[in-house]
């Protein structure tokens, strides 16, 4: 609820009556009027003064930016073709498939988004091939969950895709039993009864053998197997030697305690599986996110009350355009080829791969990308290899932020033009993501200085060039979407939300929308496309088990990202009531390996892997395996004041690469369980950075292969 005064929100706080949030919120919500009167937001458009990064700014109205941007992007079209402009956005935001439609209208097959391939398009991929359709954990329904299997997922401070950190906390508060895999005692793992910290990377090794124990001691559900799965014999076979003892040997998590999982899982029904993006981001995430995907069928907890439920897309998909994209323009998509799940026809939501196409920004190969729109994205912080992101920015002939604060990726633009926040945007949302079991409309009911939502900015540019679909207002867009429901966005506005009761087992009446009519534990479609049809378990790339060559200088295994509370990736340095909740950035280490380097609690640490160091103040605790180093990701700081902002200090993706090998079929790469070391930084003054504090550990900055350091 937000309360207004003389046209400005100066008060947020959660409605009672909500059913999703039931009179709870997160911080970052409350922090909202500070977030959108903050003295660093950006008001109008800023054209680029000087050089590239230097700071200097020249404020003009929209109307020169936006035809001077426009003009830029014709004369790139006519001569390099719309596939040398690419769109960038982030993490699932309003205008997320605006951004797709407009690309779409372009007729350029090159967006992108730091998840994707590292985050939720090989869950939502998979659960299509594998059960027709997304599912999400049923907590509104008439039977309440007896088990919840937390996997690679922190929900109670993440609460991603589903606004999951409530009824997550009151399901386990009624009585159902918690068990958390999780390298860390997580937030989410501390109210289960059961955690199981598990190597990072090594999840579709447990995954497979949880499996062999609900099959080989017949737990699982032998009438929903014989009727709506095929492949269960073929599945049997390929777990057969996945014991307890050989993944214990790989991940471990003891052999036993996995045992009892399984069985938990298994006979405690009906059980909801709450897997996270720690699932993602490793070079096997499509076998990974299947090993586990297949644990729900065999146990028959899909679409059932207290289980897993398909959703119920109660509205149409968004207008994307998708028939504008020309045919030739498919085969140009960087990294299709290659990546069949990601970019390829058969694809979920068709992306570039980001490697590829930030290659083709740095070096022309296979053809130039001469320009960048970015749309709520902060690629040097959250894509990986931050220095090969930053020498590919410098190359373009034009680079565009749309954002709300500047950033260290934005300081880099030619054009910086000042986005609209949540209440100053209207759009439809569907709750959760991709199950749309519920559908809340978004009101603009402030205007803060000349700030645009994001879609006016596109839908103007794509007036200026002409696009197909640039006169549809997009309130048509809306209603076109509602239409199923009967309602225009206005009659939702008022309404507010819709949220009709579930309807479960949907299968029944004309089975599972797979090729079979069933759940595909052995996939054909995959294995059409070149993919195991069955889960397999590949040891990640980088890892002490497959580079012994390594593990004397970077004994420890590193996992970035877990997410924290108060901030929403490189979000919210700047919001002094978030930023007081955590001023540093944090690494999490426990106490056998701390002491073996003199650390203690609170000592600023480096953090160094084969491609670089960052600093990071070090929190010693048990609630982490022995012997592996978790570390934010998005640190930069707004403080220290442009153009870089502090942002090779302590960016994890300073530590990470962007280098093969990928998974085969999302091009996903590592974020978690790679090496590193750890070690204590010299005393020296709070907030000082020794001068080489910016220097990769080893090899060219630009190449950042995890053998660079070799
Ligand atoms: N090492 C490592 N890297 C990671 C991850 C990890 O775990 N480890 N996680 C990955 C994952 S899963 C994701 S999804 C990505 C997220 O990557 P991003 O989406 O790039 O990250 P954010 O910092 O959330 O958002 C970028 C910018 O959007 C701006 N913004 C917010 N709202 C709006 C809006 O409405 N309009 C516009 N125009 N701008 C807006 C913010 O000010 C911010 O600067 O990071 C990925 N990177
Ligand atoms: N407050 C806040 N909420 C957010 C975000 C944010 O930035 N801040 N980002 C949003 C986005 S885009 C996403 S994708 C989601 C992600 O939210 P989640 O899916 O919950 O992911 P994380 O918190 O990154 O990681 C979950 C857990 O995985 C553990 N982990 C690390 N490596 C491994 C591993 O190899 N295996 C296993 N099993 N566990 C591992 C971490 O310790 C962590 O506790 O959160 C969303 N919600
Ligand atoms: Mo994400």
């Amino acid at each position: 609820m937000l309360t207004v005064a003389d046209g400005r929100v100066v008060r947020v706080r959660p409605d009672p009556d909500f059913p999703f949030n039931r009179g709870q919120m997160c911080v970052k919500g409350l922090a909202t009027p500070e977030i959108m009167y903050h003295p660093d937001r950006l008001l109008h458009p800023l054209r680029r003064a000087g050089a590239r990064g230097a700071g200097h700014w020249t404020p003009v109205s929209w109307e020169t930016a936006l035809a001077e941007i426009a003009a830029t992007l014709d004369r790139i079209r006519n001569e390099s073709g719309p596939e040398s402009i690419a769109l960038g956005q982030g993490t699932g935001r309003h205008h997320y498939l605006h951004v797709v439609r407009f690309a779409n209208a372009l007729g350029t097959p090159n967006w992108y988004e730091p998840g994707l391939a590292n985050c939720f398009i090989p869950r939502v991929t998979v659960s299509q091939l594998t059960y027709g359709g997304f599912v999400v954990g049923d907590y509104d329904g008439p039977v309440r969950p007896q088990t919840i299997l937390f996997w690679g997922h922190n929900p109670v401070v993440s609460g991603p895709d589903g606004e999951l950190a409530f009824p997550v906390q009151q399901a386990l508060r009624d009585g159902a039993f918690g068990i958390a895999i999780d390298p860390r005692r997580s937030e989410t793992a501390r109210l289960c009864q059961m955690w199981l910290p598990i190597r990072p990377g090594t999840d579709a090794a447990l995954a497979l053998a949880m499996i062999h124990v609900i099959i080989f001691e017949n737990l699982y559900d032998r009438e929903f197997v014989e009727q709506w799965t095929v492949g269960f014999g073929e599945l049997r076979d390929q777990v057969r030697d996945c014991t307890p003892a050989w993944a214990e040997a790989i991940t471990r998590v003891p052999a036993a305690a996995l045992a009892a999982a399984a069985r938990r899982y298994a006979l405690a029904k009906p059980s909801i599986l709450e897997w996270g993006v720690a699932l993602e981001q490793n070079p096997n995430s499509l076998q990974t996110v299947r090993a586990v995907a297949l644990l729900r069928a065999i146990t028959g907890n899909l679409d059932v009350p207290g289980g897993d439920i398909l959703g119920m897309n109660l509205t149409r998909p968004y207008p994307v355009l998708k028939d504008k994209l020309p045919a030739g323009m498919l085969r140009k998509r960087l990294g299709a080829d290659q990546f069949k799940l990601l970019g390829g026809f058969k694809a979920f939501m068709p992306s570039a791969h980001i490697p590829a196409l930030f290659t083709a920004m740095r070096t022309g190969d296979p053809y130039r990308v001469r320009a960048l729109l970015l749309f709520g994205n902060n690629p040097l912080l959250t894509v990986a290899h931050a220095r090969g992101v930053h020498a590919a920015l410098q190359k373009l002939d034009l680079l565009v932020a749309t954002e709300l604060f500047m950033t260290p990726s934005a300081a880099l633009a030619d054009y910086v033009l000042p986005a609209a926040c949540w209440p100053e945007v209207n759009q439809v949302l569907e709750l959760p993501l991709v199950a749309a079991n519920a559908v809340v409309a978004q009101s603009k009911i402030v205007q803060v200085g000349e700030c645009r939502q994001d879609e006016e900015i596109l839908d103007d540019l794509a007036r200026r060039l002409h696009l197909p679909g640039a006169d549809e207002p997009l309130e048509a867009v809306l209603n076109y979407r509602l239409a199923p429901l009967g309602l225009t966005f206005e009659q939702l506005r008022a309404r507010y939300f819709v949220y009709p009761p579930h309807r479960y087992r949907k299968y029944a009446e004309g089975g599972f929308r797979t090729p079979s009519g069933k759940v595909e534990l052995y996939c054909r479609a995959l294995e059409r496309m070149g993919y195991a049809p069955l889960p397999t378990f590949r040891e990640p790339p980088e890892s002490p088990v497959s580079r012994p060559d390594l593990i004397a200088a970077f004994p420890y295994v590193l996992t970035t990202g877990s997410r924290r509370r108060q901030f929403f990736h490189s979000e919210h340095r700047q919001i002094a009531a978030l930023r007081r909740l955590q001023p540093d950035p944090q690494a999490d280490l426990h106490p056998d390996t701390a002491g073996r380097h003199a650390i203690r609690d609170g000592d600023w640490i480096w953090v160094v892997s084969p491609r670089g160091r960052i600093r990071m103040k070090a929190r010693v605790s048990p609630d982490i395996l022995a012997g592996v180093v978790n570390v934010d990701h998005g640190w930069w700081f707004p403080e220290r004041g442009g153009p870089d902002y502090g942002v090779w200090d302590s960016n994890a993706n300073v530590l990470t690469s962007d280098q093969p090998p990928y998974d085969p079929a999302f091009g996903s790469y590592q974020l978690r369980g790679l090496l590193c070391r750890v070690e204590r930084v010299a005393a020296e003054p709070a907030g000082s950075l020794p001068a080489d504090s910016a220097e990769p550990a080893a090899g060219d900055p630009a190449a950042g292969h995890p053998g660079a350091a070799a």
